[in-house]
């Protein structure tokens, strides 16, 4: 490959020539943006342990009222990338968010998609435009793009959940804003549409309610339910996964990110191949670790991780007897919709 030509090698007064006409020579700058065969990656593998994050959030619900925050969030920073940028990976955000007994996080809408993957605890719930999704331990619910949000809790002890949100890529295409609204109203349907998840949807042509987002609430209950018996119809299978899809046109969940459930077979140790995207695990039941080829994370139930792109993981059931369960986040969705998705093997 060639050497190209340095910054320095030009005379001082072209190159003040060039930046007073805000002008700025290619060449000493391509290999940077454009560096030979895989990307330079800003993040980094990094994991976050429940056991360290949970005092620290319980402390925040002491030292700031909710009214003083509006969302009580520890942001799960990639130094990678500073910590001040607030980003797991390049189109990743997350946080762990605390409610405590009798609070309320206010109705805003905003134009990034969040999820919540339920941490901890009882009682709280999140309205989504009027339909209320209670939580519970490894529920997903979806606040997509646009949608009107509010958070609150009737339970008796404090409630964690995990935020994933494509922040980073929606601020950094400068289309990152917020609305605040009122409470809102809440409709007497629950936020978990058996009829559209058993195979059988409404009609479109007659469903003049027809949502982008037909299901909010994916209860881990069903979620589990699904694994297991996936595991146990097909015991050749080595990727015991689902995907959270739109259950009308069975499309990811979401436009940008893309969301998944594994289970762990007893001992299993599984490779997920060198893929384009950042992937988040985050371990839902048992204990797994995270390896690549230049480091190994533990994770307890609650932990996270975050691995970035065009890397080899391999997870391992540290669990011999039972199975373990690991949520997943990527930005597939979103490099596939920009034609960069590849899969290394
Ligand atoms: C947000 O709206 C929530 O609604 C949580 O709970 C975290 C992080 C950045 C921007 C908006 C929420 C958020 C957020």
């Amino acid at each position: 490959m060639n050497e190209l030509g340095r910054l320095e090698d030009l005379p001082q007064e072209y190159r003040d020539a060039l930046t007073a006409r805000n002008l700025v020579p290619l060449w000493p700058s391509l290999r940077g943006v454009l560096p030979p065969k895989i990307p330079t990656r800003q993040t980094r593998a990094t994991c976050w342990a429940y056991k360290d994050i949970r005092p620290l959030l319980l402390q925040a619900g002491e030292l700031t009222p909710i009214e003083k925050a509006e969302r009580r969030v520890l942001v799960l920073a990639n130094p990678g990338h500073g910590l001040e940028k607030m980003q797991a990976s390049a189109a990743m955000y997350l946080g762990m968010q605390l409610l405590m007994p009798g609070e309320w996080a206010p109705s805003h809408r905003h134009t990034p998609n969040a999820v919540r993957m339920v941490v901890e605890g009882e009682g709280a719930y999140t309205t989504v435009e009027g339909e209320k999704c209670p939580m519970a331990r490894g529920d997903l619910i979806l606040t997509p793009t646009g949608l009107w949000h509010e958070h609150g809790h009737d339970g008796d002890k404090p409630v964690v959940w995990l935020d994933v949100l494509d922040l980073p890529v929606v601020y950094y295409l400068e289309a990152s804003y917020h609305i605040d609204g009122q409470r809102q109203t809440v409709k007497p349907s629950v936020g978990e549409r058996s009829h559209v998840r058993s195979g059988i949807t409404p009609t479109p042509l007659f469903n003049r309610r027809h949502s982008a987002y037909p299901l909010l609430r994916y209860a881990w209950k069903d979620t589990r339910a699904a694994l297991c018996e996936l595991a146990d119809n097909e015991s050749d299978l080595e990727a015991v996964q689902i995907t959270y899809t739109n259950p009308e046109t069975g499309d990811d969940a979401q436009n940008i990110l893309g969301y998944y459930a594994l289970l762990l077979r007893p001992g299993q140790s599984l490779r997920l191949p060198a893929r384009s995207p950042a992937c988040v695990f985050h371990m839902i039941e048992g204990q797994a670790s995270v390896a690549t080829d230049a480091q190994s994370f533990s994770l307890e139930e609650a932990d996270t991780c975050c691995i970035p792109g065009y890397t080899a993981v391999t997870l391992k059931n540290l669990q011999k007897d039972q199975p373990s369960f690991v949520f997943m986040a990527d930005e597939s969705p979103l490099h596939r919709k920009l034609g960069v998705y590849e899969d290394r093997g």
